[in-house]
């Protein structure tokens, strides 16, 4: 059974002015466009098609926000990093991400999306410094596990560890197969709840 029988979308928003309610407590899900974020934010809250997962990247330019029970929120930001976007759409992202990540709250925490095959990069820490700006703990997904062998999971993983050090948790996670859908359940419930 789901751990959010209550989960409902609430809204999509496209400014700060549009986020609404900021009361209770909110964990915001980055990453690049593609990384499986959509996914991951389906698998955490067992449902198969709350958040929308797309085989083409960097479309919206939308905050969805979800309630997972009153006072407590799960945003989808929009995804980066998607090669040939056009500047102004650049733009675009960085002034909603600075009215999200300025006005709201109730953020408790960020969750970064994370291509396991990929690894950390430079717009991943772009996301971590919004959130370290703001005192705000991070966890991140190593996602899409399941396309790596056991072995090369388990050096990402390290490598990823070593690289973040104390600035964030990290885990290996797969909405195909459910890797990690616990651990990640657990640190989504540390970050709400004040406690990561
Ligand atoms: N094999 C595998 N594919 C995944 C996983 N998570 C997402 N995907 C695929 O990756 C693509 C992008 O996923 P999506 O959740 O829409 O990414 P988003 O753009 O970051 O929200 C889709 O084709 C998904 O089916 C996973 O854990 N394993
Ligand atoms: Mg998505």
């Amino acid at each position: 059974m789901s751990k959010y029988p209550q989960v409902r979308f609430l809204k999509s928003a496209d400014s700060a002015a549009t986020f609404g309610d900021d009361s209770g407590a909110e964990i915001a899900f980055a990453g690049r466009s593609n990384s499986g974020k959509s996914s991951a934010l389906n698998a955490i809250v067992g449902r198969r098609d709350l958040a929308r997962t797309s085989r083409t990247p960097g479309r919206t330019q939308l905050v969805n926000l979800f309630e997972i029970e009153p006072g407590k929120r799960l945003v989808d930001l929009p995804g980066y990093g998607y090669a040939r976007v056009p500047p102004a759409m650049r733009a675009e992202w960085r002034r909603l991400m600075e009215a999200y990540f300025t006005t709201r709250g109730s953020l408790a925490g960020l969750i970064v999306v994370v291509d396991a095959r990929r690894g950390f990069g430079e717009s991943d820490q772009v996301m971590l410094e919004y959130a370290e700006a703001r005192g705000r703990p991070v966890h991140v997904l190593l996602t899409k596990s399941d396309k790596l062998g056991r072995n090369e999971a388990r050096a990402t993983l390290q490598k990823t560890r070593a690289q973040l050090g104390e600035r964030a948790g990290v885990q290996l996670f797969s909405a195909a197969s459910g890797e990690g859908v616990d651990a990640a359940q657990g640190a989504l419930a540390a970050l709400l709840a004040g406690r990561a």
